[in-house]
Order: structure tokens, then C-alpha cells, then sequence
């Protein structure tokens, strides 16, 4: 996720890689290379391997829908895992490289589902939210419920 194009270094970049503060290892995870779309099996794991620490999962509108599927074993195994959503609509780090490189930003803008609604239908809670503040409530209270949120965030207010 991110809008940063090639200024991958800049102080107001929202690539997750960057902009997420750690202070220690095993805190990140990113498939790191080919960057494919892994996330939510990912956290799922991690949240087996690790049940007492906290795991959120992080993944862009486009990105998750690769393995959304993967909600239903979260919900089975009654984790408690965050999925957060950066909805910003768009394929957004292709259209930001795109615009970059100086070509026309071409099918890099599509439709998303209702994501929390398709949470609920997974057995999954599902929130919409589009402020800092609601995302910081919706984070506290997913990580004290059993069973696996989608926070779909409406990335236009950030
Ligand atoms: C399996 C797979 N296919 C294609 C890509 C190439 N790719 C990297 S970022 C990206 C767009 C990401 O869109 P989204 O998940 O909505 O995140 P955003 O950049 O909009 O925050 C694509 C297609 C990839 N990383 N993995
Ligand atoms: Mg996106």
C-alpha cells in the first residue's frame, strides 16, 4: 500500500515499509522481493504461531482481495486479527509509478467491493471508518474481540 511512487524515502510516504515505526525484529513482516500479495495467510499464521502477541494484519483494497479467502480460517480459528484495509480505490503503487515514469495511469482505478460487508458474510466482523481517531477505536476493539475484523479504511481523509 502506499502513494509514494518512486520517493520511497520521503518523510510523508505511506508505504507501510517505511512509515511503520519497530524497534525490534520479527515486529514486520513483508514479503520482501517480489512483494507478492501473501498478507492475510501471513498474519493468519503468525497470529497461530504467536497467539498471545498482538497481530494486525495491513493490506491495500486490491492486494487483499487475492486472499480474502483466507478470512474464513481466521473466523474459524476464532483469531483475534485485525484486517486493516487502505481503500483508496485504486491500484494505487502502480498508478503512482506509472504517473512517476511520465505514461498514462491506464486500469489503475476500479471498484471495490463493501468490504465489511463481505467481512460479515465470512462470520467475520466488518467496520467501515474514516478518520485516525475511529481507526485507533476500531484497532483497540478488534484486538479485544475473538474472531477476526476487517477495518476497511477510507483512505481519502488521510
Ligand atoms: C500477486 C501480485 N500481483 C501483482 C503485484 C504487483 N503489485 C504491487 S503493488 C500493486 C497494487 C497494489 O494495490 P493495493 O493493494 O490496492 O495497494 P495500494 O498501492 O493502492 O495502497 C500491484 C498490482 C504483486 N505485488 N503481487
Ligand atoms: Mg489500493
Amino acid at each position: 500500500m502506499g502513494r509514494c511512487g518512486v520517493h520511497r524515502h520521503d518523510p510523508d510516504c505511506l508505504l507501510g515499509n517505511y512509515a511503520f515505526p519497530v524497534d525490534g525484529p520479527g515486529q514486520w513482516f513483508h514479503p520482501s522481493g517480489y512483494g507478492t500479495w501473501v498478507m492475510l495467510c501471513r498474519r493468519s499464521g503468525a497470529k497461530l504461531a504467536a497467539p498471545a502477541r498482538a497481530v494486525i494484519a495491513l493490506a491495500g483494497d486490491f492486494g487483499v482481495q487475492f486472499t480474502l479467502n483466507e478470512l474464513m480460517t481466521a473466523v474459524e480459528a476464532a483469531q483475534s486479527l485485525p484486517l486493516v484495509v487502505w481503500n483508496n480505490g485504486a491500484l494505487g503503487q502502480i498508478r503512482d509509478d506509472m504517473l512517476a515514469a511520465g505514461i498514462p495511469a491506464t486500469a489503475v482505478v476500479a471498484r471495490t467491493p463493501d468490504f465489511a460487508a463481505l467481512a460479515t458474510a465470512c462470520g467475520a466482523r466488518g467496520v467501515r471508518v474514516k478518520t485516525a481517531a475511529a481507526l485507533t477505536d476500531a484497532l483497540r476493539t478488534a484486538l479485544n474481540c475473538s474472531g477476526p475484523t476487517l477495518i476497511d479504511v477510507d483512505a481519502g481523509n488521510f
